[in-house]
């Protein structure tokens, strides 16, 4: 798996480090962000380190030019984009059902699958049976054992507490801010996060909108390869949707063709991805949407065309916007329906303190 230390060439001399000795870098320069995201998830090329960017590791991180507190929603709001889904809201969604077919838009979780850097899926049954006979009637049951990132593997549901942005010196938290200008030090516990817990976010029903770009583009589309806003404006016109459709509140998905290799070639599956950079990330904030989603294990491009940056979509939906993130979806069905336009509902597990969630959401037609 190529989850195990990577070799990498991280001066272009040709020498090579593990992914341990990235990560300490990393851990001394912020600016090492984007050596950091190439290690941490298979193996692309990478962005060396200069001393020039060491040195400037305390000044204003690249891409943030002001704070983004207090958000829309208040200064004490933990709950970001999921506050678009009012009554209203949900009744205006509920108009999309027509013939009440649902689609599983989640994949099944299983050891196998692809994982980020050092995460782990493993189900065990003790026993099995873990228990009984019990009574005159024999009873025996199972239960499972899982030990696993439970918000973070498989189709994952980010939320609010997983991505921040170091502000002021290395390893200050309280200059480590996520969303709404929260700092590390007010919401860390090795206990589940003080606040920003993934149960603070309201249930998920509302109007989502498939953007087919392996249509677009007549294939699957590439490791690296961005997805603009001209290109979802040219892939809604191929779909017949106009622009206007695409009100506040709603979710925009992307099939990328990238999920096929799931479970089929989890190295390249790992290696990078296609997916939105920071000119549709900017659309998304304007058309002020609730949620994105991908057949991908981050929804956005890497590596970013910027070499320097590292997961920077993230920052700006998530961190900056309070903007939720679906990973690792499935659109197979849907595309075969030709359907683009659908409810998509989600509720992710209340696990307090959790920093994203598991579970299957669903596409309604
Ligand atoms: C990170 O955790 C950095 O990314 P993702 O949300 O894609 O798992």
């Amino acid at each position: 798996m190529s989850n195990e230390i990577n070799d990498v060439d991280q001066d272009g001399s040709g020498a090579t480090t593990d992914r341990r000795t990235l990560l300490r870098t990393a851990g001394i320069a912020g600016v090492a962000g984007a050596a950091l995201a190439g290690s941490m998830h298979g193996k692309f090329s990478l962005a060396p380190i200069s001393q020039a960017q060491a040195q400037t590791a305390t000044s204003m991180p690249k891409n943030v030019d002001k704070p983004w507190w207090p958000s829309k929603w208040g200064k004490d709001d933990e709950s970001g984009a999921s506050n678009h889904i009012t009554p209203a809201k949900v009744l205006d969604a509920a108009k999309w059902i027509k013939d009440g077919k649902i689609y599983k838009i989640g994949r099944v979780y299983e050891a196998a699958m692809p994982l980020f850097g050092a995460r782990v899926f493993a189900l065990r049954i003790p026993g099995s049976p873990t228990g009984g006979p019990f009574g005159d009637n024999k009873l025996v049951y199972h239960d499972e054992f899982l030990a696993t990132e439970i918000g973070q593997t498989g189709t994952q549901f980010d939320g609010l507490g997983h991505i921040g942005i170091q502000m002021g010196k290395e390893g200050d938290k309280s200059e480590m801010r996520f969303y709404n200008g929260f700092t590390a030090a007010e919401i860390s516990d090795a206990y589940g996060l003080k606040k920003l817990g993934i149960e603070k976010l309201k249930p998920i029903f509302t109007r989502a909108h498939l953007i087919d770009m392996v249509a677009l583009k007549g294939g699957m589309m590439d490791a690296g390869q961005e997805i603009t806003s001209a290109d979802i404006k040219a892939a809604l016109a191929k779909q017949n949707i106009p622009e206007s459709d695409i009100k506040p509140g709603d979710a925009i998905m992307f099939h990328t063709g990238w999920g096929s290799l799931w479970m089929k070639n989890n190295d390249r599956f790992n290696s990078g991805e296609p997916g939105i950079g920071l000119d549709a990330a900017k659309w998304i904030v304007e058309k002020d949407l609730a949620l994105t989603g991908a057949d991908t294990w981050a929804v956005e491009v890497v590596p970013n065309p910027d070499k320097t940056l590292a997961f920077v979509v993230h920052a700006e939906l998530q961190t900056k916007n309070g903007i939720l993130n679906h990973e690792n979806l499935i659109f197979d069905d849907l595309i075969a329906d030709k359907k683009y336009q659908f409810v998509y509902s989600f509720t992710p597990a209340p696990i307090k303190g959790a920093t994203g969630s598991n579970g299957c959401p669903i596409a309604i037609t």
